[in-house]
């Protein structure tokens, strides 16, 4: 035990004095010394000729004399590589180039900051296929076969199969929900729509929107009110001022489009809100009976709430977005002027 202490100590001593200044000398270092026929693993050999009561004692200096010997050719194959680079004309301690970060698109940013608000109030979400059938679209939406949405004018249709078509809502995705799941139902159902139109300032062929579905006993027209009115105050401050106006859905009965008051001119009047002081946000109303029967919900004894929402419009509000075209043109200059933490 004690000459072999001895022996790493000369060891140690021996690779101190060791100099590789090229690469050939350190990996010559390597081989003599970290090898698998080099001195370190030959010391571990040693280890069966230490009485039983040492060897512990010597296996800690063997490890330190490993990490010795590492770090020694660490420090070699640093500063070679330095060296390397130095002569290259290359300087090692300059920063480096920075890689720019991209921003979340403002559809997104909305999106995502409408379905929190539903969620902190127990809302799950829901998504589903782009590519639908008539059903999930329409049929079980209450539209009857001469509703003029149908029509190719306004919606696109799979060449390959006319019986599948481009979702024209995300209604198709509650459908979805009301097909699997049965009361109470909660969903928020974010997503991709089409319609056959023509592309200006003020149409797409193709948005985005949040629609939800609250279905339970005992949901009534007040519940959707004050979760909608949550949402506009969460969505764009406790001061905004909401209405409702009677509408009409084949989806919902009754039905009501929420405005609320217009935030660029607060109301007084202004181009946006066409001088009224109230611009549309959403349309909403009770299932509609015959939907719920659709998916074998019974419709005395469940009630639901639904709503459904362009992102474009109120990301258009938020931002004073005005050219729908801007959002799927995906020019720098624009996208890189939207921030926000979701
Ligand atoms: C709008 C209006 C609406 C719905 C969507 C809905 C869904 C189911 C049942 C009943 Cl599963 N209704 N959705 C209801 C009312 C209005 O959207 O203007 N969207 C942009």
């Amino acid at each position: 035990m004690e000459q072999l202490l001895q022996r790493i100590q000369e060891l140690k001593q021996e690779i101190s004095g060791f100099e590789a200044t090229d690469a050939a000398a350190a990996e010559n270092f390597r081989i003599k010394y970290l090898g698998t026929k080099g001195v370190v693993k030959a010391m571990m050999g040693e280890m069966k000729n230490v009485p039983a009561e040492q060897r512990k004692e010597f296996g800690l200096v063997l490890n330190d004399f490993k990490q010795f010997a590492e770090a020694r050719y660490e420090s070699f194959a640093q500063r070679n590589g330095t060296q390397k680079a130095a002569s290259a004309g290359i300087d090692l301690s300059l920063p480096g180039d920075a890689i720019p970060v991209g921003s979340r698109h403002p559809l997104s940013l909305v999106r995502n900051q409408v379905v929190s608000i539903f969620k902190r109030l127990g809302f799950a979400v829901a998504e589903g296929p782009e590519i639908e059938d008539d059903w999930h679209n329409f049929g079980a939406m209450n539209l009857p076969e001469d509703h003029p949405a149908r029509d190719m004018q306004d919606t696109f249709y799979i060449n390959q199969n006319p019986s599948w078509l481009l979702r024209t809502h995300t209604s198709s995705v509650q459908a979805r929900v009301m097909e699997k799941q049965k009361p109470p139902i909660r969903v928020i159902c974010p997503g991709r729509v089409y319609r056959n139109e023509t592309v200006s300032a003020r149409a797409h062929c193709f948005f985005h929107q949040v629609e939800g579905l609250y279905v339970d006993e005992n949901v009534s027209f007040a519940d959707l009110k004050q979760t909608l009115y949550f949402f506009v105050q969460e969505m764009f401050g406790k001061e905004v001022k909401v209405r409702f106006r009677p509408s009409y859905f084949p989806f919902t009965e009754p039905s009501a489009e929420m405005d609320i008051s217009c935030l660029i001119c607060g109301g007084d009047g202004c181009t946006v809100c066409k001088h009224t002081g109230w611009v549309e946000i959403l349309g909403s109303g009770m299932v509609h009976p015959k939907v719920l029967d659709n998916f074998g919900i019974d419709s005395n004894k469940y009630t639901g709430f639904a709503f459904g929402m362009g992102v474009e419009r109120i990301t258009q509000l938020k931002y004073q977005v005005n050219d729908l075209r801007l959002y799927s043109q995906n020019d720098i200059r624009f996208l890189k002027q939207f921030t926000g933490a979701v």
